[in-house]
This record gives C-alpha cells, structure tokens and sequence, in this order.
C-alpha cells in the first residue's frame, strides 16, 4: 500500500478556507466545499478529511449540512471528519451523516475516558488527534495548551486507541515542509497508524514523509498546497505510486541478492 493522501477540506461557515497556523481571521476562502472535494475526488483521492472549525473553535456544529452534503455527493470517497467533537452524540452525528472516521482532538485530551470507550466501540471509525506546537498540545481550536503529546501517545495508545493524526500546528497553511523528525519521533513510540498533518507544500515532502512508511506512517493530509496549486491531487498520487513502487523494487532486489548470497553460501 502506498501512503493514503487525505485532501483537506476545513470548514467555516459553509464555505472551504484555509487558515494559517490555525489562528482565526487569517482565512483564505475557496468556496463552495463541495467544489473542492470533488475535484479532488475526480483525480483520485479516496479519502478527504473535512473539517468543522467553527464547531473546533467551540461556536457548535455549524457545517454538519455540509459535511453531509459532500458525503452525499461523493459515495464512493471516505471521509474523515473533525471539529467539535466533544461528546457521544457529536460523534454519533458525524458517523450518522455518512463519516468514513472520525477524529476527536480536545475532548481525547479533556474528557478521555468516552473517547477511550468510544475507541472501544467503534474500533478504526475513530482516531485521535494530537495537535501540538513541538511536543505541546493544543485544544479548543488550537487555542489552548492541552498537556504533553507523547504522553498522550502512551496513555492513549495503551488505552486502546486505535489510530492518530499527528499535527504539527505551526506548519499548519505555512507550506514551510512537514515536521519530519517529530513524525520519527512519534512513529518511534507508538505501534499504531499515524497520519501526518501540516506543512506539505512540494512533492519532495511527500517523498520524505513516504520515507517514513515502513515505520507506521499510512497518510498524510494535504491543504494549502492543494489550494495553492503547488500540485495537484493527481500528482501527489502519482509520486506516492510510485514512491511504493521504488520501495517494493527495492525490497525485491534485497531479496533477490539474499537469495544469491545464501545459494552461493
Ligand atoms: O485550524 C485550527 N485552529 C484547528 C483545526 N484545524 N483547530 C482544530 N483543528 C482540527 C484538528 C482536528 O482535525 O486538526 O480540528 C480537529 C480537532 O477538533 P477538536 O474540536 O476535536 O479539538
């Protein structure tokens, strides 16, 4: 398997933005989200993962309509959703309306024995994210610091959570390169999937974050870069494929020249 892109598409007020570091008002505006996600699904993508800031930054769900209203029109995409899910019936909403998997950041951090139990329950529908400046997580919109990640990792990965996406929230819509020592460092301690958010601006950085597939990286999640037009959907596709296939090629010529060692043995 090659690394699963997720495009992102955040949310604020029914219309797709992307912010910068996260921080509210910084918002670039790319319309309808609907638009956005099928575009990225007419070039392949198989997962998106979208976003309600308004309810991430604690005004409710506001855009439950349209996360449901891309669901709808995209039957044969995933899609991960977040934002605001800070109780049972929040994520119960967004697995309702047509969520592939959902992810609970703040409530993980604030209220962690019903995302423990809801881990439990619904098993790979639900991740946690880890949104952190360095090793310092935030919450509430990235408004508050929410104690140590790697401590998160071990609690809640000895808890039973099953998947996490790894932020780091200073790269966020920076498209300054994803923070590839501190995936290392998380891949290092967890045995569980991660999918890395924040950074991403070329196909060079997804080539590096491809490098780190054998040590449980399974995704990542691209934004500003998409929207920006640094490439596209289609061409992070193809140099994932690819990056897979120089991997397996790779394997395979390891495998053959152990072959000849031992037969010449
Ligand atoms: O941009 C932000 N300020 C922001 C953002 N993109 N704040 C939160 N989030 C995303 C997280 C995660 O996917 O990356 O919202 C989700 C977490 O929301 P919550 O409400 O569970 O902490």
């Amino acid at each position: 398997m090659s690394l699963t892109l997720l495009p992102a598409v955040d949310l604020k007020d029914g219309r797709a933005v992307r912010l910068v570091q996260g921080a509210e008002g910084t918002e670039t505006g790319y319309g309808d989200p609907v638009d956005a996600a099928t575009s990225f699904a007419e070039q392949g993508a198989a997962w998106l993962h979208v976003v309600d800031l308004d309810a991430a930054f604690g005004r409710g769900p506001r855009n439950r309509d349209h996360i449901a209203r891309v669901c709808a029109a995209l039957p044969g995409v995933a899609v991960e959703a977040s934002g605001g899910v800070r109780t049972p019936a929040d994520l119960d909403a967004l697995l309702d309306l047509g969520a592939a998997r959902v992810v609970i950041g703040t409530a993980a951090l604030e209220d962690p024995d019903w995302v423990v139990a809801a881990c439990a329950r619904h098993g790979d529908r639900v991740a946690v994210g880890l949104d952190a400046r360095g090793t310092v997580l935030q919450a509430r919109g990235w408004t508050s610091a929410g104690g140590d990640l790697f401590d998160a990792l071990a609690r809640l990965g000895a808890a039973g959570c099953r998947r996490f996406i790894h932020t780091e929230v200073a790269r966020d819509g920076m498209l300054s390169g994803p923070a590839v020592d501190a995936l290392a460092a998380v891949l290092a301690v967890t045995d569980r999937p991660v999918i890395a958010s924040g950074g991403v601006a070329t196909l060079d950085d997804l080539s590096a974050l491809a490098a780190l597939e054998p040590d449980g990286l399974e995704g990542v999640i691209v934004g500003k870069a998409l929207y920006a037009g640094r490439f596209t959907v289609a061409d992070a596709l193809a140099l994932l494929a690819g990056a897979e296939e120089v991997a397996t090629g790779a394997a395979a010529a390891k495998d053959v020249a152990g072959a000849r060692e031992g037969g010449g043995g």
